[in-house]
């Protein structure tokens, strides 16, 4: 290790009342350290998020969407603690509207998808949690990415981990952690769409990314999904898509309508997971679960929009990357977004048939897939890890 011990911090700083501790880096990875990406079904510590506010990706000045994060972190809150990073500007609103029994702590950031600015959590052997902090370019960069510039956001792994008090690793590869889904048992589930993308890590070829990976999760064996969702404007993550519900079960978004152009993606997801074995040398279990509509952004929606040149335009008819996978695993609970009362019935069936020993809560999502993503994408779980 770099260092020995966890007293040695190198700085203190207060965040809302939080006292904070840079600690030093790692130079080694979690693999050679014996670390494993703990499956998000594991017991957690808590849940991050962001709050949003940005009036180019938010309608009406965010103010939906803000209702609907706090919908989010009040339901989260019922089974696990909630802390939610705010500008200081939005500090009393989200306040309020947040409730007081989640955590608010000022964390400047550019948007609000802690799935993939905040860190990816591995444990060692003995139970100890660390952090890992992958680069971010804003899902692609100057190369099709949402918006300009993101250095806020790529802050915000490292200020969690210092508020947390745990250590960090510094991956050498952009990666969001939507992009992955992680068994517990040394299985890793990606999309070639996302990580291949020559916008993510235009030097590096499949072997040394899936290296990488390896690396840096503590995985054993990558599962490589194709495509993700229709239209998803992460360039496929894996969290739209497919997820594990504990090691050799997978859940999948299936689209039936042959006609959608969604179909032939689940339909090329589901053989490959068919076909794949897991790090333990099993076949998987794939379960469909319907996907919502096809929706769609209205003009009315699209008019609330800012529209400024940093950020991607939203436009009225645009295809929305609606999909039930994108929940939330809080201890004892799974919370789903709710987004066509045609289909949500159906998918609530099949999730408490997937996780009969949680409850199961549904929270409008509509306004978090206006700005490209949902549950999911939103939280980011500490796992409870178990050491000292
Ligand atoms: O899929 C996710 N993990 C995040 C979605 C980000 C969308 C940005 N507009």
């Amino acid at each position: 290790f770099f260092f020995s011990s966890r007293r040695r911090h190198t700085r203190f700083r207060n965040v809302t009342g939080v006292q904070t501790c840079a600690l030093p880096i790692f130079r080694s990875t979690p693999a050679a350290d014996g670390c494993r990406m703990p499956g998000e079904f594991e017991p957690h510590r808590g849940c991050w998020m962001l709050w949003p506010q940005r009036p180019d990706n938010w309608r009406n000045a965010a103010q939906p969407a803000q209702r609907a994060f706090a919908a989010v972190a009040r339901a989260i809150a019922r089974f696990e603690p909630v802390t939610v990073g705010v500008s200081t500007e939005q500090r009393d609103v989200a306040a309020r509207l947040l409730g007081s029994r989640v955590r608010v702590v000022e964390l400047a950031s550019d948007d609000a998808w802690m799935r993939d600015v905040g860190p990816t959590c591995v444990v060692t052997r003995r139970g100890v949690v660390r952090g890992v902090d992958w680069r971010f370019n804003a899902w692609g960069g100057l190369d099709g990415g949402l918006y300009f510039p993101w250095n806020r956001d790529a802050r915000v792994a490292r200020r969690v981990l210092e508020i947390e008090g745990l250590q960090r690793y510094r991956a050498p590869m952009v990666c969001e952690g939507g992009a992955i889904h992680s068994d517990g048992a040394g299985t890793l589930l990606v999309t070639e769409q996302c990580l291949l993308n020559p916008n993510r890590n235009p030097t590096l070829g499949k072997q040394r990314i899936e290296n990488l990976l390896k690396a840096y999760t503590g995985a054993r064996t990558v599962i490589w999904l194709g495509a993700g969702v229709w239209a998803d404007e992460t360039s496929g993550h894996i969290d739209n898509l497919a997820c594990f519900v504990a090691p050799g079960c997978v859940l999948l978004a299936y689209e039936e309508n042959r006609r959608d152009p969604m179909h032939r993606i689940s339909h090329d997801a589901y053989e490959r997971l068919l076909a794949a074995r897991d790090a333990r040398g099993e076949h998987l279990q794939v379960v469909k679960l319907p996907m919502p509509g096809p929706l769609y952004m209205t003009a009315r929606e699209a008019s609330g929009v800012q529209r400024t040149r940093g950020a991607k335009r939203r436009r009225a008819g645009e295809r929305l990357a609606a999909s039930y996978v994108n929940f939330y695993l809080p201890n004892g609970a799974v919370v789903m977004p709710l987004l066509d009362a045609r289909k949500d019935v159906v998918a609530r069936r099949i999730l408490k048939r997937a996780f009969p020993d949680r409850r199961i809560v549904g929270v409008p999502a509509r306004e978090i897939l206006l700005g490209g993503g949902n549950i999911h994408c939103i939280t980011q779980q500490i796992p409870l890890g178990g050491g000292a």
